[in-house]
C-alpha cells in the first residue's frame, strides 16, 4: 500500500501555489495525452505491419517495397496532425500564462541575480526604481555589479545569497497580484525553477529576463537551478519565501531602514503629519 501511494505521489503534480500554474499542468497533461495517442497508434501500426508482411504470407522479399502511396501519406498526415495539435495546445495554455502580468510597479518587482552557486535579490528602494547592474563591474566589494555612475541605486534593498521574499497580495475580486522576477546572471547560464509556482526560466548573463507568477499561499519554496552550471550545480538551491501583505510591508520597511536609516527617518518626518490628519 505504501509502495502504491509512493508511486502515485511520484507521478502526481507537486503542490500548486500559483494562480495560473494550473494552465502549465494542463499543458503537461495535453502533451502526455497526445504522446499516449501517438504511442498506441504506432504500436497498432507496428503489429499490423508485422502481421501483414509475415514470412509465411510473403516468402520472397520484395526489395522494391510498397508501391502504394497510402502508407507514406498516412504517416506524413499523422506527423502533421500531431505537430499541429502540439502547437495549438501549447499556444492555448501558454497564452494564459504569459499574458496576465500586472504592470511593473515598485511593489512587485525583484531582480534576481544568479551566480555559481547561489541566488541573490535586489528590490527598488523608496524611489521605486532599481539602479543599473552590469556584470563587468562585479567585484568583492560590489557583488551585484551595481553601476554607481547611474541613478537610483543608493536606496535599493539587497539580499545577498539569502531568501528571496515576495508578497502574496489578494485583490478585491479574489485574484492574486502578480510578482515579477527580473532574472539575470553574473557568470554562466543558470535556470530559475520553482516547481510549486510552475516557473522555469533560463537565466542568461548580460540579459534581463522578466517572468511573473501569482502566489496563492504563503510558505518557503525551493529554487532549483535547472541548467547544469558547474561542479556546484547540484548544491545551487535557494529559497523563495512567499509572505502575506502585512509581513511583506514589515520586511520591506525593515530592509529599507537597514539600508538607509537617515533617508527613512527623513521620509517618515515628512509623511507623519499627513498621516495624522487622515
Ligand atoms: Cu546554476
Amino acid at each position: 500500500m505504501e509502495l502504491l501511494s509512493g508511486i502515485i505521489e511520484a507521478f502526481s503534480f507537486p503542490e500548486l501555489v500559483s494562480q495560473n500554474g494550473g494552465d502549465i499542468d494542463g499543458l503537461i497533461i495535453a502533451v502526455h495525452l497526445l504522446m499516449l495517442v501517438l504511442f498506441v497508434g504506432w504500436i497498432i501500426y507496428y503489429f499490423a505491419a508485422l502481421w501483414k508482411f509475415r514470412a509465411t504470407n510473403n516468402s520472397k522479399a520484395d526489395y522494391k517495397g510498397v508501391k502504394s502511396k497510402t502508407i507514406t501519406n498516412s504517416i506524413e498526415g499523422a506527423v502533421i496532425v500531431a505537430e499541429l495539435v502540439l502547437v495549438v495546445a501549447a499556444t492555448y495554455f501558454w497564452n494564459f500564462y504569459v499574458n496576465e502580468a500586472d504592470d511593473f510597479n515598485e511593489e512587485s518587482v525583484v531582480r534576481v541575480t544568479a551566480e555559481q552557486f547561489a541566488w541573490s535579490g535586489r528590490y527598488p528602494g523608496a524611489d521605486g526604481q532599481l539602479g543599473a547592474q552590469d556584470k563587468t563591474l562585479v567585484s568583492g566589494t560590489n557583488p551585484f555589479g551595481i553601476d554607481k555612475s547611474k541613478p537610483y541605486w543608493e536606496d535599493d534593498v539587497e539580499v545577498l545569497k539569502a531568501d528571496i521574499v515576495v508578497p502574496m497580495i489578494k485583490n478585491d475580486d479574489g485574484t492574486h497580484k502578480s510578482v515579477t522576477v527580473d532574472l539575470t546572471s553574473k557568470d554562466v547560464i543558470h535556470s530559475f525553477k520553482v516547481l510549486p509556482l510552475r516557473v522555469c526560466q533560463d537565466v542568461i548573463p548580460g540579459l534581463r529576463i522578466p517572468i511573473h507568477f501569482r502566489p496563492t499561499k504563503v510558505g518557503r519554496y525551493q529554487i532549483t537551478c535547472a541548467q547544469l552550471c558547474g561542479d556546484g550545480h547540484a548544491r545551487m538551491k535557494g529559497v523563495i519565501r512567499v509572505v502575506d501583505e502585512a509581513e511583506w510591508n514589515e520586511w520591506y520597511e525593515a530592509e529599507q531602514e537597514k539600508k538607509n536609516p537617515a533617508a527613512e527617518k527623513a521620509a517618515a518626518a515628512v509623511t507623519t503629519p499627513g498621516d495624522d490628519n487622515a
